[in-house]
């Protein structure tokens, strides 16, 4: 056992320091071609960061549990910053449960369903925005487009979503170390919290929104009215900061490469594809844990059992193993197998509005904008686990 550890290459790295979480790929790169498994030190933490090894952690859920959460905090041992999430942090049979609820309330039929608001959204959006021409493109485009449509679609009144971006932060800087991110992001917990939960109770969402369908679950006797808050709690935990970054990334990827935006301004039907390699190319999630369940092997390599195992997504998305040319933007690529969403059990749950939301902008922006440019340059928000923005000054010429 002695031995073998010792020949995990050991890189002294912190991930979740500010410079490498505002600039990751090159410590990507390094971790990367160290080996199929590494070692940081500072966090007494192995890592994977090549595709098929994080493919194989996130789809080997018996070895690699979620239920001691998927942050660098084991809740074997450490309390969790917040009730543990019933889908997020939890294993079968468990999870099988809620997993299947949540699915059917987000399935492609209901989710259908809600097509025509989003397009009629984002042609609204677009309108104001064609108007002004230069705008700050998080605040009035990546932001607003989630923060109106999806909430709306679980039901949740107008007022107040802010507390849903404040919440966001901290649920994915809690992935991470408890650092001065976190520490800064959880000064407001008390209030946003409970402005969150009191948002998950029956009253406070509208007949027929998804909300409203956890709450029939609970009904049928499928899941408990104890369970029921918890799971609108995991819609309003990941389903806001997810896709607003997604979105705001692929806008800045777009503007630095004119060359591709062009291709997708004439030919509006690539937006799926190429929020896809948007996605790919800048993993909204960078960094998501497992706690091995028991000793376990990864390519020769040993692990204890109880230990937490980082995968780095973001990574796995630019392995050049599975990717050619993959720190190149190209919407022409077909980036089936990114890892953005997880994988297995656990795989994103919202994928289907999450890929809708992005495709329904970028569309509406291909056809109605000719070029988009960067204006001055791009201020990025710093969180553990998140590749997240706080500015993105844009120009919008209209088709
Ligand atoms: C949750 C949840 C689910 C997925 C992601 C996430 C860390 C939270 O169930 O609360 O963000």
């Amino acid at each position: 056992m002695e031995a073998i550890a010792t020949q995990i290459p050991r890189i002294d790295v912190d991930p979740f320091s500010d410079a490498m979480i505002d600039e990751p790929y090159e410590m990507h790169d390094i971790l990367r071609e160290a080996g199929p498994v590494v070692f940081i030190p500072k966090y007494d933490l192995h890592v994977v960061a090549r595709h098929a090894q994080v493919q194989s952690v996130l789809t080997n859920w018996e070895s690699f549990i979620s239920s001691a959460g998927v942050g660098l905090a084991n809740f074997k041992h450490e309390a969790p910053f917040r009730p543990k999430s019933l889908l997020l942090e939890a294993d079968p049979p468990d999870h099988t449960v809620v997993r299947t609820v949540i699915s059917r309330v987000m399935s492609p039929k209901t989710i259908q369903q809600l097509r025509d608001l989003f397009e009629a959204e984002a042609e609204a959006m677009f309108d104001r925005l064609l108007e002004k021409g230069r705008i700050e493109g998080v605040k009035e485009l990546a932001e607003h487009f989630p923060l109106k449509v999806f909430p709306d679609a679980v039901g949740l009144e107008s007022e107040g979503r802010d507390n849903l971006l404040l919440y966001g932060d901290m649920v994915f800087n809690a992935l991470g170390p408890r650092n001065d991110l976190f520490e800064r992001s959880m000064e407001r917990f008390k209030p946003v919290s409970s402005w969150v939960m009191d948002h998950c109770e029956r009253k406070a969402l509208r007949p027929g929104g998804l909300g409203h369908l956890i709450y029939q679950a609970a009904d049928t006797g499928e899941i408990t009215h104890e369970q029921a808050p918890m799971l609108v709690r995991s819609f309003l935990s990941a389903g806001v900061d997810t896709t607003i970054n997604g979105i705001a990334n692929v806008l800045l990827t777009l503007a630095r490469h004119p060359g591709e935006y062009a291709k997708l301004h004439a030919n509006p039907a690539l937006a799926r594809q190429t929020f896809e390699e948007g996605l790919r190319y800048e993993s909204i999630v960078q960094t998501i844990f497992r706690t091995t369940s028991r000793p376990v092997e990864i390519d020769g390599v040993e692990i204890d059992g109880d230990r937490k195992v980082l995968t780095l997504l973001g990574a796995a998305n630019r392995d050049p193993r599975k990717w050619s040319e993959p720190d190149r933007f190209n919407v022409d690529r077909n980036p089936v197998g990114h890892l953005v969403f997880g994988a297995g059990i656990h795989g994103c749950v919202g994928q289907i509005i999450a890929r809708m939301e992005g495709e329904i902008v970028l569309r509406t922006l291909a056809r109605r904008v000719k070029r988009i440019e960067l204006t001055a340059p791009h201020e990025r928000h710093l969180n553990n686990s998140l590749r997240a923005m706080r500015k993105l000054p844009l120009e919008i010429f209209p088709a």
